[in-house]
């Protein structure tokens, strides 16, 4: 078989063997029944949007259709197409953004949903000019969530985060006119101007794409982060295990995957609950196993520690193990193949809700409202599930790495706070970061992110790029299915910091973090914007000026393509080991590899080879750091 496909984890393998053994169909048999993809399709020339078509172009110029029917041209096409992925990534992200400024708005003190960051709320509701004196904190959560929600279709104005970034990024964002409007709006306008015979022009479409993307990062993805740290928590350092071997055989495990934490974290407590742990002995098992995927599980992990089974990759393979009670699911990454997989084994496959039911599965919608006894009754099923095992299918691979998680914005400047001295410098600010970035301790900083890709060896991107980047003291800060790749592989441990260079190893040393930062989930890339923008306005530069690189390996979601885009709108360069289908367009090619540069200070750096994408990033970093020195 292909041997790009063979995984870099051997126990996967040995699941994979299992699989064949069962007679289990897996995704690597599917990549295989696939065999290559539609050449148009993946150069991004195939248009559907109206019932002439569909109608495939020729991405060679001057040979075979060369036009739509409509006289669409292959930019217009792979531009409209690649303007449509952006809107669906963003309405993803930012949907997830909604459902949790809704559980804000109904959060109360006695209820199930509280208030655990107080001084976060209040942070915000002074910077949304909320007023607090004299309130009760519940009424300020309230305020907060409704001027929450109305960013999403605000008539008037941009909408509020875009104030957190530098001055000379405002004002680039103004003069581009890509400041946001309203969350919804710049997703729809998309949809409208794709509608067949609206924008064709290319350039348009990107510009386009760019303010709705800021709209995801700047705004749901924003939103997402800051509003679960008020509901939820905001993470601190902590230690966790990560790989299939978090999985008890003694125990109920139960897999967490998808992505809002308003669910997972009720499973969290539930998990706790003194009644059904007393169940779970009853029914045999020596306890109640939480294990996250994907980013639900980073969710978990950064506030509660909660293990990691693995990423994207793995969820089939977490399954096969045999000794899953339930896979319970929000939205968002689910393989529908989730359904026939646990038909194999005992495994209850649940799902929890309206926007995302899959065929096959157990469907308990959960209910905010009563969020706890939904959850309860969830964990129940596990529990009661838990004498179907069968004995002869057990298998669970005994990888598993230790792994340090929680570095939220403010985690960090916690850390950095142990090299200052405070009668000389004012605690809580980048000020230390900014100086060894300055004095080139640390060359640069990459934010590594993203999924996993059966076009790429599984979480092979994702480690050589990060192992090559902190050999050359850049240090990485890691969110998603990235961060799990490098939790799995021991890069997120401290011990980590003897495979960083000099620099880097000092400053992992000095204040005491791994060579690789765990963020958390994917809507957390936004932790990672503050933390360059807060270090940009410190050292009175813009984003674009700093050694930062954007990185994604092994991406595959439309919400990456979203995020791919505002991060380079917010001038960071972004480099992509999976080509996005846009290669049929030279014009968009251009745009993205080359012409954005001049209207946002970033631009798109694209090659399957990750240890060259490497080396394209350290020669960026240091063209950088050329001008940062001056
Ligand atoms: O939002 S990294 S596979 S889990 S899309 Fe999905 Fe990709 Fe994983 Fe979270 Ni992000
Ligand atoms: Fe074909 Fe144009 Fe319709 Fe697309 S919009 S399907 S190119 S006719």
């Amino acid at each position: 078989s292909d041997t790009k496909m063979v995984s870099l984890d051997a126990m996967d393998e040995q699941l994979i063997q299992k699989a064949k053994q069962e007679g289990v169909e897996t995704m690597w048999d599917r990549k295989v029944t696939m065999k290559a993809p539609c050449g148009f399709g993946e150069k991004g020339v195939c248009c559907r949007i109206c019932a002439m078509g569909p109608c495939r172009v020729s991405p060679v110029e001057g040979k075979g259709a060369q036009r739509g029917i409509c006289g669409a041209t292959a930019d217009t096409i792979v531009a409209r197409n690649f303007a449509r992925m952006i809107a669906a990534g963003t309405a993803a992200h930012s949907d997830h953004a909604r459902e949790i400024a809704h559980v804000m708005h109904l959060a109360s003190k006695d209820g199930n949903y509280t208030i655990k960051d107080e001084k976060k709320l209040l942070r915000l509701a002074e910077e949304w000019e909320v007023k607090t004196e004299g309130k009760d904190i519940y009424d300020i959560a309230h305020e907060v969530a409704e001027i929450a929600l109305n960013e999403f279709g605000k008539p008037f104005g941009t909408l509020r985060f875009l104030e957190r970034a530098p001055e000379p990024r405002k004002k680039i964002w103004e003069k581009l006119k890509i400041k946001p409007r309203a969350i919804d709006r710049e997703i729809a306008t998309i949809m409208h101007s794709t509608h067949m015979g609206c924008t064709s022009d290319a350039e348009s479409l990107i510009h386009m794409g760019m303010r709705t993307a800021l709209a995801d990062g700047w705004g749901g993805s924003m939103i997402g982060t800051e509003f679960s740290d008020i509901l939820f928590g905001t993470p601190v350092p902590r230690e966790t295990e990560a790989n299939l071997g978090v999985l008890e055989e003694k125990q109920i495990n139960i897999l967490l995957h998808g992505h809002e934490p308003s669910l997972s974290e009720m499973i969290v407590m539930a998990s706790q609950d003194p009644e059904l742990v007393k169940l779970a002995h009853e029914v045999g098992a020596e306890g109640i196993n939480l294990a996250g995927m994907c980013c639900t599980g980073n969710e978990v992990t950064m506030r509660h520690g909660v293990k990691i089974a693995g990423n994207f990759y793995q969820q089939e393979l977490a399954v096969l193990t045999g000794v899953v009670e339930a896979v319970i699911v929000d939205v968002q990454c689910i393989f529908p193949s989730l359904t026939p997989i646990t038909d194999c084994y005992h495994t209850k496959f649940i799902t929890t809700s309206p926007k995302a039911k899959i065929t096959g599965a157990t469907h308990i919608e959960f209910n905010e409202e009563k969020a706890l006894e939904s959850a309860k009754g969830i964990v129940r099923e596990a529990i009661e599930n838990f004498k179907n095992r069968k004995q002869d299918k057990i298998f669970i691979p005994k990888t598993k790495a230790q792994a340090t998680v929680g570095y939220s914005v403010e985690a960090v400047i916690k850390q950095l706070d142990r090299v200052v001295n405070s009668q000389i410098d004012p605690l809580g600010t980048v000020k230390p970061l900014a100086d060894v970035i300055k004095a080139g301790v640390l060359r640069g900083a990459a934010g590594i992110v993203g999924c996993n890709n059966p076009k790429t060896q599984h979480d092979y991107g994702h480690i050589e790029v990060m192992k090559k980047l902190i050999a050359n003291d850049v240090i990485v800060v890691t969110t998603g299915c990235a961060a799990q790749a490098a939790a799995k592989a021991g890069l997120t441990s401290k011990d980590a910091a003897k495979l960083a260079g000099k620099g880097l190893q000092a400053v992992c040393e000095l204040v005491d973090i791994p060579p690789v930062l765990h963020m958390g989930s994917c809507v957390d890339i936004s932790r990672i914007i503050t933390l360059v923008s807060e270090t940009a306005k410190f050292m009175g530069v813009d984003n674009c000026d700093l050694p930062v690189v954007g990185v994604a390996p092994e991406w595959m979601s439309e919400k990456a393509v979203a995020i791919g885009n505002y991060v380079m709108a917010s001038g960071i360069d972004v480099f992509l080991g999976v080509l996005p289908p846009v290669t049929g367009s030279p014009e968009v090619v251009d745009l993205l590899t080359n012409r954005v540069e001049e209207m946002t200070g970033a631009k798109f750096f694209m090659d399957e080879d990750s240890l060259k994408l490497a080396d394209m990033m350290l020669v960026r970093i240091e063209e950088k750091r050329k001008n940062l020195e001056k």
